[in-house]
């Protein structure tokens, strides 16, 4: 299937009907501007002009889906509750937008057999224009001398209470060539402000200061950062006592400290 700029308005807006009102945000790009910023090794393995699609969580996908997920849940092993209810959402928005289309589905959380993440989140949202990836090299006169400083993105209403949560690329869609890179919002163009940011997001990133470096929409609720805070391992006794699950339910496995 060929797909013209429209087509491309017309994607995103069939996955906004089934995604937006559950606190997701759809981003099209085209997969050569993600590649022309990484090393083959790192590269999508899909044509260039194809058509993708970036999925980003804003605050409200915790009350909007992923409270009723558990509620309805019968998780019995429960891996990550939220990347559960993620993939839930993402893959019936798809199966029911695109029954019969080549989609080819990434979550932040996936590996490749390399160890290396199965997309960069944080450069895909930078190049769809969605939220400016502020890297190291994005500060002048650096002033941490050898020490990796993390990149961090800012969006433009949420500042950093959003998480990155899945690429989408349709194997079948050619984009045209009209199809306009829309540039992130620099929201923070000051060295002092960048300094400050990746400071904050590198050296204390549990006291959520990095996110509010820009004013923003809405943030977590505190349920919300209560379950964040708290570790993985402990999430689900914690849903539990919310009245969520029920008492069968218990974690398989904790992954990672998973605080998006
Ligand atoms: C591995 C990982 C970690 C590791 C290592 C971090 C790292 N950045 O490497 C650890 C465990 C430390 C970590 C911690 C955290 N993480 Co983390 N992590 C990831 C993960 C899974 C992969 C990141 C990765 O390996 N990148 C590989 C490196 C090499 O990429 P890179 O540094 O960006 O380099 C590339 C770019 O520079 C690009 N490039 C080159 N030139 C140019 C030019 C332009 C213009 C652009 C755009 C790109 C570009 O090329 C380079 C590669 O060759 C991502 C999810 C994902 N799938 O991407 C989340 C992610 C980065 N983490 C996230 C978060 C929130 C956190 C934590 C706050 C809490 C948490 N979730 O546990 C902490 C905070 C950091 C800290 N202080 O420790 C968020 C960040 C959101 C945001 N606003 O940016 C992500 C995106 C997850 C998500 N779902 O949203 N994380």
């Amino acid at each position: 299937m060929a797909a013209s700029t429209s087509n491309v308005e017309d994607i995103k807006l069939r996955l906004e009907e089934h995604l937006a009102n559950l606190g997701f945000e759809i981003h099209p790009l085209k997969v050569g501007w993600y590649n022309a910023v990484l090393p083959p090794s790192l590269r999508l393995g899909h044509r260039d002009d194809r058509l993708a699609v970036l999925v980003l969580s804003t605050p409200a996908m915790f009350e909007e889906a992923f409270l009723p997920f558990v509620e309805d849940a019968d998780c019995q092993s429960l891996s990550d509750p939220v990347d559960q209810c993620v993939r839930h959402c993402v893959s019936s928005a798809v199966a029911r937008c695109f029954a019969g289309t080549e989609v080819e589905v990434s979550y932040d959380y996936e590996l490749l057999p390399s160890r290396k993440p199965r997309f960069l989140a944080q450069t895909a949202a930078h190049v769809c224009g969605a939220a400016f990836y502020y890297q190291q090299a994005d500060v002048r006169e650096q002033p941490w001398g050898h020490k990796k400083m993390f990149g961090v993105c800012v969006h433009p209403r949420f500042g950093g209470w959003f998480a990155i949560r899945a690429l989408l690329v349709f194997g079948g869609v050619t984009v045209d060539s009209e199809m306009l890179q829309p540039d992130p919002p620099d929201c923070v163009p000051s060295r002092e402000g960048r300094i400050q940011l990746l400071e904050a997001f590198n050296l204390h990133w549990q006291d959520w200061s990095y996110r509010d470096v820009v004013p923003p929409v809405q943030v977590y609720s505190q349920r919300q950062k209560d379950y964040f805070s708290t570790r993985p391992a402990q999430r689900v006794a914690l849903l539990r006592t919310w009245g969520f699950l029920s008492r069968g339910s218990q974690a398989a496995a904790s992954c990672t400290e998973g605080v998006c």
